[in-house]
């Protein structure tokens, strides 16, 4: 797929933003070769719909099934490396004024790509938690039971992510909305824009005068008032509407 000319009016919105506000999907990993959230059940975990894994209930109901599947994502993600739509997202934090990063991703590529304050919506794949006691941990011992225990109170402990049915973290979603709200440039990236509240943060952007751009593969490429969807690649096209805006950057 070519790369659809960006508008001279989106690149001008970028160039001149005084606050840049992003919001990221699987759509932005999935060209590090992460499959996308809807994708994601290739091979063993094609019987099961990511909705049916990704729930509390679920994780009640067969707790060493949803921690293989997050154990599993966790080990592709840690093979994986950041791709030049993150590191283009890296580079465009110090190109404006003010810039908030806001991902969707539990696969903590955009902190690895070079990305300072990456706000986590639904976690992150690399920490776990007490299922009791809330504690975070960033390593814990593999092996002896599935899922591993709370060393502190021996409960099962659970993947540090935001499963359906679960509210989101309050300070992220504060910061993100706050963002949305007071930007006047948001980019929303490799999302296909269902799940919510995460969905409502580019209308709540538009809704307040900011201009807004929507990249990913399903969208028809358009430009309406202040508004631009580009089906692209993220890891071309957020490169090139990068060096488009700041040319001296390099
Ligand atoms: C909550 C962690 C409140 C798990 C995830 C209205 C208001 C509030 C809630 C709801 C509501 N309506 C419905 C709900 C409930 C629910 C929801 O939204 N359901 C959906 C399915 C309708 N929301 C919740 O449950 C949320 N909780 O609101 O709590 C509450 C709670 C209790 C009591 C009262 C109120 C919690 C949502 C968080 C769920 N956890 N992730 C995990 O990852 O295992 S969400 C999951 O889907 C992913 O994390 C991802 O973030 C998200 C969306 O997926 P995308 O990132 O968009 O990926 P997708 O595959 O869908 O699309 C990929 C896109 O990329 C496509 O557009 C494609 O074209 C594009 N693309 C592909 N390749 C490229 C590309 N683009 C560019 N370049 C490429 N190369």
């Amino acid at each position: 797929m070519d790369t659809p000319s960006i508008p001279n009016e989106l690149i001008e919105a970028l160039r001149t933003a005084r606050h840049v506000a992003v919001l990221t999907g699987a759509g932005v990993s999935a060209e590090s070769g992460i499959p996308t959230f809807r994708d994601a059940m290739t091979g063993l975990w094609a019987r099961y719909s990511p909705e049916e894994l990704a729930t509390p209930e679920a994780f009640r109901r067969n707790p060493r099934l949803v921690w293989e599947w997050y154990a599993s994502r966790r080990q592709m993600v840690t093979t994986a490396q950041p791709n030049p739509g993150h590191f283009a997202l890296a580079a465009l934090e110090a190109l404006v004024p003010q810039f908030t990063l806001i991902t969707q991703n539990v696969d903590g590529l955009h902190r690895r790509a070079g990305s300072a304050d990456p706000i986590e919506l639904h976690g992150n794949l690399m920490r776990a938690r007490c299922s009791v006691e809330g504690t975070v941990y960033t390593s814990w011992t593999e092996g002896e039971t599935v899922p591993p225990l709370c060393p502190v109170c021996g409960a099962l402990l659970r993947p540090d992510i935001v499963w359906f049915g679960e509210t989101l973290p309050p300070e992220a979603l504060a910061r993100a909305n706050e963002a949305a709200k007071s930007c006047d440039l948001f980019l929303s990236i490799g999302t296909s824009g269902v799940v919510e509240p995460a969905a409502s943060l580019p209308r709540i952007a538009y809704n307040r005068g900011a201009s807004l751009a929507l990249i990913n593969l399903d969208v028809t490429t358009s430009t309406g008032p202040r508004s631009y969807y580009l089906k692209a690649r993220s890891g071309v096209v957020l490169p090139a509407l990068v060096s488009a805006a700041f040319p001296k950057a390099g």
